[in-house]
């Protein structure tokens, strides 16, 4: 039997941000070898304003020669429940390094926003799209909104977000991705019953170290692909040891990147069936995500949450493919 190569069709939406930077790198390898179509990139609110994850995104597509992907600018939040995450990512998402890439082409103003984009993406291919949502959920829960019914015309719909059985990391209870819109994360987990989670609990354990990335840079040392990937690593290295991400270790989190490992290498994964719930209210549980693991009769379950990662085996899979991107991309 031949065995099926259809490339996977995905929407990725993102708030770049550091570690959605390498998912998107990851992509490109994807795409590059035939395995992923990049169908558009809805960019969102979240680690940096809208206009700058706007930008990030438009100038790491060009970085790829992906230009021609129809990229979203992200829909207003006006209810923010935290501050963003520039701290961690450099004010414009990518440690500073905007400026060494070249200006974009696409402006903001005239994008269209990105529940736009997914609803007629989604609409153009009903069944056929795979949503990877690596941002806080602004852009699937407006769609939903305009549309009730929109976000079960994904194929699948791929999360990063939520921590169960550990701390979160803006408050004791919370991840970013959720508690930035807990009303949104709400909406989208209402709207059906396959989600797909990665929560911290799995990818806290992924520390993307400076001996990965040496193993890349060999690859193509002089490459311009390259020296960026090497850059904002050494960037993101800093800022999550300053902000103890990494017990100690000397490398950052690849959070994002996870989903990926789903649609093309899932036996690198372990899950669990579960109910997922937000909490939307909470004083000082605001944006926590909750599964009742006691053994009792539960309502209906609507998430495949991920509880296990064979890290060697996602780290063996992510190098070989940012290798291969380094490799062929002509600078
Ligand atoms: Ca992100």
């Amino acid at each position: 039997m031949t065995p099926d190569r259809t490339p996977v069709k995905l929407i990725l939406d993102t708030d770049p941000g550091g570690d959605d930077i390498f998912a998107l790198f990851w992509i490109q390898s994807l795409v590059k070898q035939g395995f992923a179509d990049l169908v558009a990139v809805t960019t969102a609110e979240g680690n940096v304003p809208a206009e700058y994850t706007f930008n990030a995104a438009c100038q790491i597509l060009d970085l790829g020669d992906l230009e021609n992907v129809p990229v979203g600018r992200g829909v207003d939040v006006p209810f923010k429940q935290f501050s963003d995450a520039s701290h961690i990512h450099g004010p414009d998402g990518m440690g500073n390094l905007s400026r060494t890439l070249p200006e974009i082409g696409q402006s903001f103003a005239d994008a269209p926003f990105s529940d736009e984009l997914l609803i007629e993406k989604l609409e153009e291919q009903p069944g056929a799209i795979t949503i990877v949502a690596i941002a806080p959920l602004n852009n699937l829960a407006a769609a939903e909104a305009k549309k009730p019914g929109i976000l079960t015309l994904a194929r699948e719909i791929i999360i990063m977000g939520g921590a169960f059985q550990i701390q979160g990391n803006v408050t004791p209870c919370a991840e970013f991705n959720i508690a930035f819109n807990p009303q949104a994360a709400e909406r989208v987990f209402d709207s059906r019953n396959d989600l797909v989670i990665f929560p911290l609990d799995v990818t806290r354990q992924l520390v993307f170290t400076r001996n990965i990335m040496e193993q890349i840079v060999q690859v193509n040392p002089q490459g311009q692909l390259t020296q960026f990937m090497k850059e904002l690593a050494e960037f993101l290295t800093q800022s999550s040891l300053q902000y103890r991400e990494t017990k100690g270790e000397y490398g950052f989190l690849v959070h994002d990147a996870l989903t990926l490992a789903y649609l093309f290498y899932p036996e690198t994964l372990r899950f669990s069936r579960a109910r997922v719930s937000i909490e939307t209210k909470g004083e000082f549980t605001k944006g926590q995500t909750l599964i009742d693991w006691r053994h009792s009769p539960k309502e209906t379950a609507n998430a495949w949450v991920a509880v296990d990662v064979d890290v060697p085996g996602f780290f063996t899979c992510l190098l070989e493919d940012l290798k291969t991107l380094v490799g062929i991309t002509i600078d």
